[in-house]
C-alpha cells in the first residue's frame, strides 16, 4: 500500500489536476464570451483532459489502498486581459505541473515505491507534449502578429493545436 508520504503527494496532484481543469474551463468561458471561437474550443477540451488526468490518480491512489481527496477549488480567475495572456498563463501553469509531477516520479524512485513511479511515467509524457503545445501556442503571437486579422488568424491556429500534437 501507499506510504503516508506518497499519498499526500498524489492526492496534492489531484488537486492540481483539479484546479488546471477548472483554470482552463474558466478560461474557455472567457475566450467563448470574447469571440474567440477556436481558442474556446481547445480550452473546452483542455479542461476535460485536465479532469480526466485528475480522475486516474484518484482511481490509482484508492487502488493502491490510500484514500483519494476531491479537491476542494475556489480562486478560479474569470477575467483576464488578453488572449495572448490567456496562452501565456497556461504556460507558466503547465511548466509548474510538470515540476510537480517530477517531484512526484523523484519521490516514488527514492522510497523504492516502484509502482507510483511506473504510473506515473504516463504523466511524464503527457507532461512533455502539454509543454510543447503551450509553448507552440504562445509562439504563434509572435509568428502572425497581433495587428490587423492577426488576432482571427491565431484563433484560427489555436484551434488546430490539438490536431497537430
Ligand atoms: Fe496539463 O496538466 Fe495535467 O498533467
Amino acid at each position: 500500500s501507499l506510504l503516508h508520504d506518497t499519498e499526500e503527494l498524489l492526492n496534492n496532484q489531484i488537486e492540481m489536476e483539479g484546479k488546471s481543469s477548472a483554470y482552463y474551463l474558466s478560461m474557455a468561458s472567457w475566450c467563448h464570451m470574447m469571440g474567440y471561437e477556436n481558442a474556446a474550443k481547445y480550452l473546452y477540451t483542455h479542461a476535460d483532459e485536465e479532469r480526466m488526468h485528475m480522475m486516474k490518480i484518484f482511481q490509482y491512489v484508492n487502488e493502491a489502498g490510500g484514500h483519494a481527496i476531491q479537491p476542494e477549488i475556489t480562486g478560479i480567475r474569470h477575467h483576464f486581459n488578453s488572449l495572448r495572456e490567456v496562452f501565456e498563463l497556461i504556460l507558466e501553469h503547465e511548466i509548474l505541473v510538470t515540476k510537480s509531477i517530477n517531484n512526484i516520479v523523484d519521490h516514488a524512485f527514492s522510497v523504492k515505491d516502484f509502482a507510483t513511479f511506473s504510473f506515473m511515467q504516463w504523466y511524464v509524457t503527457e507532461q512533455r507534449e502539454e509543454e510543447t503545445m503551450s509553448r507552440r501556442a504562445v509562439e504563434l503571437f509572435d509568428i502572425i502578429g497581433e495587428e490587423g486579422v492577426g488576432l482571427w488568424t491565431i484563433d484560427q491556429e489555436l484551434g488546430k493545436l490539438h490536431s497537430a500534437a
